[in-house]
């Protein structure tokens, strides 16, 4: 799906021979399982490389607050070594793109990650081979020396110097992603109510649409709008933009370039997302993921440790919507994939390696279900075998089809394997020499 191009790699963070090295002690042995994986999907005609091809042009783009530890609003627990400016960020967000050669670009989120040079800034991710993917905007909490407070709400605040100052942020992070490269901003906002009788529903989301158009208006013609939706978290009693039809309404009001990004936490417990994903796509609506995983609530575990079934269904949905798509249905489609996680008690680089592979795993995987036979089955009713036809796809280990994808772009057999033996924390340790301590919850 919408991997930005393979970019080169001028300055690596990680010494290439390493990886070759650690690759060379592999080799053999991934090739006779991919060869045996191949010879049992060509039984079920299914050709691997097929499936090797598209996972090698999947990409998903890491969050730049994801590479820093995170935390709970307990409590942080900090790594020596972590990064903490973006020029750090960034070099971690290398590290994990030239092990697992799907994560080409960074997701940045203003003002923490402003610069004065932002085209310095595109720069010193190209010769480390990354781009930028879509820009967050920050009106979920306070910035210091900031002249207006959020604590009742952004874009959707009573006072209109309050709003205006939101939308102001929000056009400066478009301003900002333009120098950067990116295409697209991203707007979660936490403004809703704790208390009944707080928040004029109604007015509350008028406000929100009144704001939002005015954002909607700054964007360039090529850029896209993804509106995340969140049904509780900071308001717990309601919040503006709750859910996947709240949110439906409102890009439907704002225009073609509006999207709705599903954040996997974002939902009340038991909901069906894949339904979601399935009717967003359908009406050209999807604009993307927050790939990570709860158990609870919007946890932000790491991608397929709760619930892989789950996603593997989601992106069942999706290689449906895409091969639609290919018929001339719905106008093209290419969401965005990003990972939105809180690494508390991993390396963020180790974690994100492992998500990524969930993520391009769970794709592979839909990609082995026969659609002309599963097809068959729904239109005659054949439950049991239309459902065993996911199941075979969910069951069948793709993991020789993903190293076998990341050992052909350049990138490590086993990732996490060869991160460990570059001692690339315990160097950075001794680098950048200070924990962070900030603030928990991300
Ligand atoms: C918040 O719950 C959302 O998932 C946002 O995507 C948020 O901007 C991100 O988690 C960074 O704080
Ligand atoms: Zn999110
Ligand atoms: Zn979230």
């Amino acid at each position: 799906m919408n991997r930005a191009a393979n970019r080169a790699i001028n300055r690596p963070p990680l010494p290439p021979e390493l990886i070759e090295r650690e690759n060379a002690a592999r080799l053999a042995a991934l090739q006779d399982e991919y060869e045996s994986l191949a010879r049992a999907l060509d039984r079920r005609g299914r050709s691997i490389d097929a499936v090797k091809d598209k996972v090698k042009a999947f990409a998903v783009a890491v969050p730049t607050w994801g590479l820093g530890v995170g935390g709970t609003r307990f409590a942080k627990f900090p790594i020596p070594g972590e990064p903490i400016t973006i020029h750090e960020k960034l070099e971690d967000a290398a590290v994990v793109n030239q092990l697992c050669r799907m994560t080409p670009t960074a997701s940045p989120h203003f003002p923490w990650d402003k610069v004065e040079d932002p085209a310095a800034l595109k720069e010193e991710a190209a010769e480390l081979g990354l781009g930028f993917d879509a820009v967050n905007s920050n009106t979920f909490q306070d910035q210091p020396g900031q002249a207006r407070s959020y604590k009742f709400g952004s874009l959707t605040h009573t006072d209109k110097a309050v709003r205006d100052q939101a939308i102001a942020h929000n056009i400066d992070c478009i301003d900002l992603g333009v120098a950067l490269g990116s295409k697209a901003i991203t707007v979660w906002i936490g403004d809703g109510a704790n208390f009944p009788g707080q928040q004029n529903q109604t007015k509350a989301f008028d406000r929100y649409l009144d704001s939002m158009s005015q954002i909607y208006a700054a964007l360039p013609g090529d850029w896209r709008m993804f509106m995340e939706h969140k049904l509780y978290e900071p308001a717990f009693y309601t919040t503006v933009i709750s859910d996947w039809g709240t949110n439906l309404i409102a890009a439907q009001q704002l225009g073609e370039k509006a999207r709705c990004l599903v954040d996997l936490g974002h939902h009340a417990p038991n909901v069906n997302i894949e339904q979601i994903v399935a009717r967003l796509a359908r009406f050209g609506k999807l604009g993307g993921f927050h790939f990570n995983d709860s158990k609870y609530g919007d946890d932000d575990l790491d991608t397929g440790s709760i619930n892989p079934h789950q996603l593997f269904l989601i992106f069942n949905e999706l290689v449906e919507a895409e091969a639609r798509a290919k018929n001339g249905a719905n106008g093209g489609f290419d969401p965005a994939y990003m990972i939105d996680q809180s690494h508390n008690v991993t390396d963020p680089i180790e974690s994100l390696l492992l998500s990524a592979a969930a993520i391009a795993g769970s794709y592979a995987r839909a990609l082995l279900v026969d659609r002309e036979a599963l097809d068959a089955h729904q239109s005659d009713n054949d439950v049991v075998l239309a459902f065993s036809d996911l199941r075979r796809a969910y069951e069948t280990d793709v993991a020789p089809i993903l190293a076998m994808a990341r050992y052909e772009l350049g990138g490590a057999i086993d990732p996490i394997d060869a991160y460990r033996t570059s001692e690339w924390r315990p160097r950075k340790a001794q680098e950048r020499g200070r924990a962070s301590m900030s603030a928990g919850i991300v």
